[in-house]
């Protein structure tokens, strides 16, 4: 089987997982006796917002457990591993549907905004919210009776309100009404796609994971597996966020499934802060007159701007240092780490293979 061919397969595989999970959450609503309209509204909901993604967090978590326990899973491993993987996708299905109200987005994954459907308008906030907690109901449906239940809701509520702080400061970086290029920095930047997206989209999945596997805290954070795993992981995910900043200025529509409001939305984005490090006077006049502007001649000055400042080769030298910066830190694991019997480690293909999924991608 060619390589497309196995990773076509792996995700109709985990896709199969969407539907038992969506029925559980049906069934559970309707036996709380809630009307026929109502009941097709979650589906709506559910069908419209969780299953169309790329689906490389949910997958993370398949590919991760199967790492490190170096083997085919079970059948009820695999089912465990995949629902994990589906309550990250209603992570990132709860983040987007209210992340696209507060930006103010237009599309997503080749389809208008759930918000801007005429029938959702503001319900929008409470299906938000329900795509939640399904993810609790689902939990303590399949896990309560681990010794690592806590372990799971405490991570799901730590990196929730993380993302939560990320997304504020994201925000308040960027309001609305007032354009001051003077506040944004590499340094913000960094900090804001940190919380935003690290955490969430790269950190989570492992650590689940890891619990899934067993694998304990260490005594001191030094010694701390999870510590290790989010020592290469946040750095994963800025580089991830780096990319989508960009992908907002230089992807079409057509490739990346949304159309870009960074320059408009006044965003603190890393292409921005890389054109203001760059910048003469001149240019950054052009920049101070035209960013966050609710118009489009205004949104195409500024891309011709970055045009002319080089923002694409300083990415593609941005990427190639990510890469190897990266690369370097994977490498501080042990080759071969030593194990006890039966005891599972964290292995340099867990992070390897995250990389190779990242690396140039276009979408
Ligand atoms: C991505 O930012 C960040 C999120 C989706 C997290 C949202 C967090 C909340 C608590 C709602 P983005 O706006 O750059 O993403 P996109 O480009 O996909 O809109
Ligand atoms: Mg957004
Ligand atoms: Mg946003
Ligand atoms: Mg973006």
């Amino acid at each position: 089987m060619s390589k497309a061919d196995a990773k076509a397969q792996k995700r109709a595989k985990f896709e199969a997982v969407f539907p038992v999970l969506r029925d559980e959450l049906l069934a559970h609503f309707a036996a709380e006796g809630m009307p026929e309209d109502a009941k097709k509204w979650y589906t709506k909901n559910l069908d419209y917002n969780v299953p169309g993604g790329k689906l490389n967090r949910g997958l993370s978590v398949v590919d991760t457990v199967e790492i490190l326990k170096g083997r085919t899973l079970t059948e009820d491993e695999y089912f465990k591993a995949a629902l994990l993987g589906w309550c990250v996708e209603l992570l990132q299905a709860f983040f987007l549907v209210s992340d696209d109200m507060m930006d103010q987005s237009v599309t997503r994954r080749g389809q208008p905004c759930y918000y801007r459907l005429d029938s959702v308008n503001y319900i929008a906030i409470n299906d938000s919210f329900m795509l939640e907690m399904a993810i609790y109901h689902l939990i303590k449906t399949h896990f309560r009776s681990e010794s690592y239940y806590v372990n799971l809701l405490e991570l799901f509520h730590e990196i929730t309100y993380k993302t939560e702080m990320g997304q504020l400061i994201d925000l308040i970086t960027a309001p609305e009404d007032h354009v001051d290029l003077s506040k944004f920095s590499l340094e913000k930047h960094k900090l804001i796609v940190i919380y935003k997206t690290a955490f969430y989209s790269f950190y989570l999945p492992v650590a689940l994971a890891m619990y899934m596997c067993g694998i304990q805290h260490g005594p001191a954070p030094s010694s701390d597996p999870y510590e290790l795993a989010r020592s290469i992981l946040i750095p994963l995910g800025e580089y991830f966020q780096v990319q989508d900043d960009f992908l907002d200025f230089a992807g079409t529509p057509e490739q990346i499934g949304k159309i870009g409001t960074d320059i408009i939305d006044n965003k603190c984005s890393w292409c921005v802060n890389t054109a203001l490090a760059q910048a003469t006077p001149a240019q950054r006049a052009v920049l101070d007159a035209n960013y966050g502007r609710k118009d489009a001649a205004a949104e195409a000055r500024i891309k011709a701007l970055y045009e002319e400042i080089g923002v694409r080769k300083l990415y593609e030298e941005y990427e190639e240092a990510a890469y190897k910066r990266i690369m370097g830190l994977i490498e501080t694991i042990p080759a071969q780490p030593t194990a006890k019997q039966g005891e599972v480690v964290l292995q340099r293909a867990v992070f390897k293979s995250f990389l190779d999924k990242i690396y140039k991608r276009q979408k």
